[in-house]
């Protein structure tokens, strides 16, 4: 089953788009340094500043699903941000004030260029493409989004990693202040703050996987995870890390949040994998949110969620049941 076309780059954006874009810009920012009393211009200037706005110069048309893409009201109303909630309905309302401005990324371990960057010190840099991935959760739904990110490969290689970082390690940022689920009590999910995932180098450096730092078109919404995120197409949900401070090369294999809360239901590797069951229920299914209903016959799952001919050469020789 063919899923992904692979074509040239098209640049999005044309000249009149761009300088329109500008223009409604400059008022924004205009309006934003008079309302705050203040110039903060390094702030203002980002290409991806404010959470809804329209991303420009974005490459398009390298990895494009034959699927329908879920509606927007479905991606940005129905997510998994533990941080925020347990309830999926409640997490848009609930980041609705989180601060992603300004924001710094810690680069440690393992690399040539470790130092807190600046978010648009470290992204600005890199071209923006958008990529129409699945993303499959362990809850065995599924949706089709429109993600703008930079290769997170494009990042690595510019940080320069060491021959003995064999892992990147992900870290959410930490602050019960804004984020109500990190705060104990009864309510709570039970993780261990902050949420942190990992990948092997190998993983981290395909071309599939992304640091999204939008969709739709439009700068990361902030349920999504803004102001960045990871997007591990075939991959279970959870390892897609959102609102990320902390990027780690590591040596050795860093532990998961979700594995460290349930080892014998979540692996570090955490492939989307039809034929390995979750313990408490099958993974051969799906069902598309916002498109099908509950009584919809449910979809196939593909394995490594559609994207084998991509990656499964990362896993030849190992078994896929032990290393879940
Ligand atoms: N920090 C953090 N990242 C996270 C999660 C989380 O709870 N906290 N949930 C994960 C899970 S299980 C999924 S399915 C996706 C959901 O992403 P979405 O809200 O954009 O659909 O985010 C992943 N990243
Ligand atoms: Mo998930």
């Amino acid at each position: 089953m063919l899923l992904i076309k692979q074509k040239p780059d098209i640049k999005e954006a044309d000249i009149t788009d761009e300088s329109l874009y500008r223009q409604r810009r400059r008022f924004l920012q205009a309006a934003a340094v008079a309302a705050a009393g203040l110039a903060a211009p390094g702030l203002l200037a980002s290409p991806f500043a404010m959470a809804g706005e329209k991303l420009t110069g974005v490459n398009t048309g390298r990895y494009v699903l034959d699927e329908k893409p879920t509606p927007y009201k479905d991606v940005t109303g129905y997510n998994n941000f533990y941080e925020f909630s347990t309830n999926k309905q409640a997490v848009a309302r609930l980041a609705e004030d989180f601060k992603t401005r300004p924001w710094k990324i810690a680069v440690e371990g393992e690399v040539a260029k470790p130092a807190i960057y600046e978010f648009d010190d470290l992204l600005k840099p890199h071209k923006l493409e958008e990529r129409v991935y699945r993303l499959r959760c362990v809850e065995a739904w599924s949706m089709v989004v429109p993600w703008v990110g930079i290769p997170l490969a494009d990042v690595i290689k510019r940080l320069q990693p060491t021959s003995r970082a064999k892992y990147v390690r992900f870290v959410t940022l930490h602050d019960p202040e804004q984020m109500p689920g990190q705060r104990p009590g009864l309510l709570g999910s039970g993780l261990d703050w902050p949420y942190v995932e990992g990948l092997r180098m190998d993983e981290a450096m395909n071309p599939l996987t992304l640091l999204g730092v939008g969709l739709y078109g439009e700068v990361m919404p902030k349920q999504n995870g803004a102001p960045v995120r990871l997007v591990v197409p075939w991959k279970y949900g959870f390892k897609s890390i959102k609102s990320i401070v902390k990027i780690q090369f590591l040596e050795t294999q860093p532990k998961t949040t979700w594995n460290l809360a349930a080892q014998q239901e979540y692996g570090f590797y955490a492939n989307v994998n039809p034929n390995v069951d979750h313990p408490r229920w099958s993974q051969k299914r799906e069902r598309r949110i916002g498109e099908d209903s509950l009584f919809s016959p449910k979809r196939e799952t593909l394995m490594f969620n559609g994207y084998a001919e991509q990656v499964a050469h990362l896993y030849a020789g190992m078994d896929l049941k032990k290393h879940y």
